[in-house]
């Protein structure tokens, strides 16, 4: 592929224009201003204008600043993985289900840890759905169980055996200390210990998820912000009939 040069846009192309905003622990006034603007200087950025500062607690100011970013990016060079599945909707889903897997799937889920969020789980599992896209427990072919917040690794693990979860949907929202990275590690590391690894398909999410953390996590995809719930099992039942064929092709050659 042939270069590409990019850098962000602002009010013309590639001019660089970036917005970022920030904390610094310091008390709000001029000096505080003047160190967030040569602050920025020092991520290779230039024109840099403080455009908002506001005390947020003692000793604590808050700050919006614009800049001109130096970097450019060659775009040809960017490779990400994606989580590839055909989309399909809540009948198709369904439809898919019941014909060729002809038995309802089975999906846990939890937010594991001292983590306490379950909008992001919720979003996924609950009746409700998210975005005008109904939830994981509205499908009928699908049996859900959303075990909420502050779940212990063991707890989940052993919900999903009783179950017997097709899938297990790990949710992590606070990064703080990479709290996010030891919980979706020691959730595998359990699996790998009990050798159940194979047993389920992984998945992982939250607002700092993408698909590439998630295969390195070595969970089967991981989901991010936006993720809707048919997102989520039109990649379940793809992937459960994907290894259903292949186990069926490995059985006819034994
Ligand atoms: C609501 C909220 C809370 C509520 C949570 C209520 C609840 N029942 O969930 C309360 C008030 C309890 C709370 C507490 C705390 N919070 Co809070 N909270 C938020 C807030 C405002 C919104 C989060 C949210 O609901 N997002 C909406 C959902 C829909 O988005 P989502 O989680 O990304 O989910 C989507 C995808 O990621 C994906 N997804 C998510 N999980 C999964 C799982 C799977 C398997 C799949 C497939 C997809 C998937 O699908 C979802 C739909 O698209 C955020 C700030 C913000 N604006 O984001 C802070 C925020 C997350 N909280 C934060 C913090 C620090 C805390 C506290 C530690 C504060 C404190 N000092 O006490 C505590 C944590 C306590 C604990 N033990 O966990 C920080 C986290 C910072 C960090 N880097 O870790 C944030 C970012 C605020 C901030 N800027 O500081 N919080």
């Amino acid at each position: 592929m042939s270069e590409q040069m990019i850098r962000p846009y602002g009010d013309s192309m590639n001019d660089g224009i970036v917005q970022l905003s920030f904390t610094l622990p310091v008390e709000d006034g001029e000096r505080a201003k003047k160190a967030a603007e040569l602050y920025v200087s020092k991520l290779n950025c230039e024109n840099v204008s403080v455009v908002h500062a506001r005390k947020i607690a003692d000793q604590f100011t808050f700050f919006v600043v614009y800049a001109k970013a130096k970097p450019t990016l060659d775009y040809s060079t960017v490779e990400v993985s994606e989580v590839r599945t055909r989309q399909m909707d809540f009948y198709e889903i369904n439809e898919l289900i019941r014909t060729k897997l002809q038995r309802r799937l089975s999906i846990v889920g939890a937010t594991i840890g001292s983590d306490a969020h379950t909008v992001g789980i919720d979003a996924i599992m609950s009746m409700k759905g998210y975005s005008g896209d109904y939830g994981l427990e509205r499908y009928p072919e699908i049996n859900t169980y959303n075990m909420g917040a502050q779940v212990s690794c063991n707890a989940l693990l052993e919900k999903a055996l009783e179950v017997e979860a097709d899938a297990i949907l790990v949710s992590q929202t606070v990064t703080q200390k990479d709290m996010h990275l030891s919980n979706f590690s020691e959730f595998v590391q359990l699996l790998e210990e009990r050798s159940l690894k194979s047993r389920f398909l992984l998945l992982a999410g939250g607002p700092r998820m993408t698909n590439d953390f998630a295969l390195q996590l070595d969970y089967d995809a991981g989901f991010g912000p936006g993720t809707v719930p048919s997102q989520v099992a039109s990649f379940i039942i793809d992937k459960i009939l994907e290894r259903r064929r292949k186990a069926q092709r490995a059985e006819r050659k034994a």
